[in-house]
């Protein structure tokens, strides 16, 4: 998969709200009613991430969720992370 360029990076995020382009990863914050919301849509997101073969890194506080996506093989951002930042999207709602 072909590591993406800052412009490239970019304009496909001009369609995710509220991701953004940081330290070489695309990352969003979610916020949900408590604990067991943000848990259940984590466990929801993990069964996509495992159709994609795509990780996200991630970390939850309580009813908070940080992810922060990019490509390990590609030693940066690639298509694959604008696909998944999409099916998160699709999936929190
Ligand atoms: N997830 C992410 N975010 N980047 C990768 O390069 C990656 C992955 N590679 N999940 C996959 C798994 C790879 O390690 C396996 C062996 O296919």
């Amino acid at each position: 998969m072909k590591k993406m360029n800052t412009n490239e990076i970019e304009e496909a995020i001009k369609n995710l709200p509220g991701w953004a382009l940081k330290d070489e990863m695309i990352m969003k914050s979610f916020t949900f009613k408590d604990f067991k919301e943000a848990f259940a849509t984590m466990t929801h997101i993990a069964f996509e991430c495992e159709k994609q073969n795509h990780h996200p890194n991630w970390e939850n506080v309580y009813n908070r969720l940080t992810i922060k996506l990019s490509t390990h093989d590609a030693d940066g951002i690639t298509q694959k992370d604008i696909d998944l930042a999409k099916s998160i999207e699709e999936i929190v709602g």
